[in-house]
């Protein structure tokens, strides 16, 4: 195989071959709301069959890492499962997995994980008995498609030993984020993890670099770092509160631009990252995909996003003479679905729903295995899985109702879950 260096990295590809990653996946994404009361947000499904995980899990594999470690936490039954299923298949022998790395595996430890850093500290063993020479970290949390080779060509000829990826946000957003100043050579000399007043981009007054919680890591220096940071009493043991502040002034530590190595890109202006961790997000990181050109290509074949899905049958369309219904525009369909004399406009629906007769689905994400009665209106809804909504049946049109009955966002999206259902019997 050719060398994928774009700088003349020799032997980019053995370097590639002796990276190892760790995804962490361990939050729980609590503005997700219902959402994530019985899964990590990691888990959460998106764009109708994948789950949100799928996207970095395709990154590594799309990029040649195929050492890949999850790191696991909170509610991570559905994790677990949904990556041994999907991603379960790699051959051990050629030294490719991806395994999940569950909680307290590796120490003594009387806590659970209590920041990024001490997640990864807690699987030290399993990370020494891989010999790497690089270990790459990420959250498990985000939608993008990047070439994390891209990334650790330009870690290694520039001599850092630590990268981290970034890409630049509005200012007003950048106080959720590890924001940093950099030098000519890109060379970080502050991180200020989630500032009040975040520093200004020089040359693009109003934006500010941020982190996207991505690094490399040369490991020798991980490892005695880690170590060293666990033993800290005052330290939260996480990578942008602790451990990368302390690094910048004593070694080389680089950022390195999403541009560079984001997938997609295509003259855009600025690169695909999305975190889909409120509802608000959520509801339009879907919509975007039912729009004519989204902003997110999910059909490219070169940079293919893979999943686990049961086997169902195609979707189906019902017409209804009465009605003159039995249709779906502008929006995604997935596998098992039946439309049966009714309208679904500007909507994603997910594996197994069914969406009966006379009823109205506008701007809406419905979940699997949602069963939208007769005679319903649902506009702009999130609707949980295994949802029943009753015939009959108006979300979406008078807001305080909503809000009464359902948990209504900011933005005016309406969460529908069999819990709230079931309250209102
Ligand atoms: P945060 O957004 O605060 O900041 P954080 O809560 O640290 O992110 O989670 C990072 C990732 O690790 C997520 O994918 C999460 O699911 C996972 N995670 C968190 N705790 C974990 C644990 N104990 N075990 C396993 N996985 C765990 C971070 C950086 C910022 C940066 C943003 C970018 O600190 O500097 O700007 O990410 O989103
Ligand atoms: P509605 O409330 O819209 O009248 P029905 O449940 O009566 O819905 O179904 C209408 C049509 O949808 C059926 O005639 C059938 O063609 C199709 N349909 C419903 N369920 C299934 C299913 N499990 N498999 C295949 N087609 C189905």
């Amino acid at each position: 195989m050719a060398d994928k260096s774009k700088n003349g990295v020799a032997n980019l590809n053995e370097a590639i071959r002796q990276s190892l990653i760790l995804v962490l996946a361990g939050g729980r994404g609590s503005r997700l709301k219902n959402l994530t009361d019985t899964e990590a947000k990691p888990a959460v499904p998106f764009a109708g069959k994948f789950r949100i995980i799928d996207f970095a899990l395709s990154n590594c594999v799309n990029s040649g890492m195929r050492r890949v470690g999850v790191l696991t936490q909170y509610r991570a039954h559905n994790l677990i499962q949904h990556v041994q299923r999907g991603w379960g298949s790699f051959r051990a022998e050629f030294d490719e997995f991806v395994e999940v790395w569950p909680a307290q595996q590796q120490t003594a430890a009387e806590s659970w994980y209590s920041g990024t850093a001490d997640a990864v500290y807690q699987n030290i063993d399993l990370i020494e008995s891989h010999h790497p020479k690089y270990v790459v970290i990420l959250g498990g949390d985000h939608i993008y498609k990047q070439d994390y080779s891209v990334m650790l060509d330009h870690h290694i000829t520039s001599g850092a030993q630590v990268t981290v990826a970034c890409l630049e946000v509005p200012v007003a957003e950048a106080r959720e984020f590890g924001v940093m100043d950099v030098d000519e050579q890109d060379q970080i000399v502050k991180f200020l993890e989630k500032p009040q007043t975040p520093p200004e981009l020089p040359n693009r007054p109003g934006w500010a670099l941020a982190s996207m919680g991505i690094y490399i890591f040369d490991h020798e220096l991980l490892v005695e770092q880690l170590e060293r940071d666990a033993l800290l009493e005052d330290s939260s043991h996480d990578f942008g509160k602790d451990l990368i502040p302390y690094l910048v002034p004593k070694v080389k530590v680089m950022a390195h631009r999403f541009s560079h190595s984001c997938v997609g890109l295509d003259g855009k202006k600025e690169p695909y990252w999305r975190d889909v961790g409120t509802l608000d997000a959520y509801w339009e990181a879907n919509m975007d995909l039912t729009h004519v050109t989204p902003e997110l290509d999910l059909y490219d074949p070169k940079w293919p996003i893979w999943t686990y899905q049961v086997q169902r049958p195609a979707a189906k369309f019902v017409f209804n003479d009465d009605s003159r219904r039995g249709y779906a525009v502008d929006s995604l369909v997935s596998a098992g679905c039946v439309v049966s004399g009714s309208a679904v406009e500007r909507s994603l629906l997910f594996t197994d729903v069914r969406v009966n007769s006379y009823s109205f689905v506008s701007d809406s994400v419905i979940l699997s295995h949602a069963d939208i009665g007769r005679k319903c209106t649902l506009i702009k809804c999130i609707v949980g899985p295994n949802t029943v909504i009753p015939d009959g049946m108006v979300i979406g049109k008078d807001p305080q109702l909503d809000a009464q009955r359902f948990y209504r966002t900011e933005g005016g999206v309406t969460l529908v879950t069999q819990e709230h259902i079931d309250k209102l019997k």
